[in-house]
């Protein structure tokens, strides 16, 4: 580890955070809070729980009506370095309470579909599960954001039932059409690419926002096309 050590980064609330301050391994400070491990294990417990609900969603649809909405589910842990970071962009203290505090996208799901009316007909089924609890709901596909980027994102909180307690987990679920994950995964991508001259990172920016209103185009074609087979 660097010389950042826990006591001086726990309980303290950091100033602007500036890339240069970052230790060299943020994931050791994250990793020694006590009771990390516990913690990370309950939020994978939400996400099995989640993807669970989804894939018995998805085997109803193809049952009663020969239809799969969804093309595929991806969950992932947020990394140690990751929370790190992001708590320290909020501006926020790096302990186990402020993870659970201020995170909500330590369990991710993805989900993803062909068509864009299939992503709201999972929300919407979704929406109708009495135990979960939806927090926040960001519609980047009725609302997409100034870069091109669509999805739709839902916190939820999900009970889960362990040994001796309930517990309620937050889950962040991202759910877009093949299309949309195609480009942001390429648009993520590029993002990290931090030597582009800026004229060329204004170039690339431009290219992407028209790849990605080509693609909703594409979407609402293929989409038509489909109707059209009935
Ligand atoms: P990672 O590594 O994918 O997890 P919040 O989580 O609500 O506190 P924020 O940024 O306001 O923070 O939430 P928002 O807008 O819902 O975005 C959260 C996640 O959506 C991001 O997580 C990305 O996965 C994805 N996302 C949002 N905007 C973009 C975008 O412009 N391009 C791409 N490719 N993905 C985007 P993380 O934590 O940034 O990263």
């Amino acid at each position: 580890m660097n010389n950042v050590t826990i006591e001086e980064t726990q309980g303290r609330i950091p100033g602007p955070y500036m890339e240069k301050d970052m230790p060299a391994h943020p994931e050791d400070i994250v990793m020694s809070l006590s009771g990390f491990d516990v913690l990370m294990m309950r939020f994978e417990c939400a996400m099995l729980e989640m993807t669970t609900k989804l894939e018995i969603l998805n085997e109803e649809l193809k049952m009663v009506s020969d239809d799969s909405p969804i093309t595929s589910i991806r969950s992932r842990l947020k990394k140690p370095r990751s929370i790190y970071e992001k708590l320290m962009r909020q501006g926020n203290e790096i302990s186990l309470r402020s993870i659970e505090e201020n995170l909500n996208d330590v369990a991710g799901i993805r989900i993803i579909c062909a068509f864009v009316d299939d992503i709201y007909r999972i929300v919407d089924m979704i929406f109708q599960q009495d135990d979960i609890n939806v927090i926040e709901i960001k519609d980047y596909i009725s609302n997409p954001k100034p870069n091109g980027y669509r999805s739709y994102h839902i916190i939820v909180e999900i009970p889960v039932f362990f040994s001796n307690a309930k517990r309620c987990m937050r889950v962040e679920i991202q759910i877009r059409t093949v299309a949309m994950d195609f480009w942001a995964s390429q648009e993520q991508r590029i993002r990290y690419k931090k030597n582009l001259p800026p004229e060329k990172a204004d170039e690339i920016a431009e290219d992407l926002k028209s790849c990605a209103d080509t693609i909703a185009e594409m979407d609402m074609k293929m989409r038509a096309i489909r109707d059209k087979l009935g």
